[in-house]
């Protein structure tokens, strides 16, 4: 298992969390997905060999925030 940290921009209120929660729980591969709207940071929690970084960054943008740094 691994983890990786986006810093997402645009996120203000538990709504926001809800929404990226289960847009990017629904990339194969992430088990887990933290919001921490105070660091602006996004972090997944992944199963072992995956590495779908491209999908969830594709899915906050849908969503409608802004991926700056993965
Ligand atoms: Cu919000």
């Amino acid at each position: 298992m691994s983890r990786e940290t986006l810093r997402v921009e645009g996120m203000s209120c538990g709504h926001c969390v809800e929404t990226i929660q289960k847009a990017v729980g629904e990339v194969p591969g992430v088990r887990k997905v933290d919001v921490d709207l105070e660091k602006k940071e996004v972090s997944v929690e992944l199963e072992e060999g995956k590495s779908p970084l491209k999908e969830v960054t594709e899915k906050i943008r849908e969503a409608g925030y802004e991926v700056v740094s993965a």
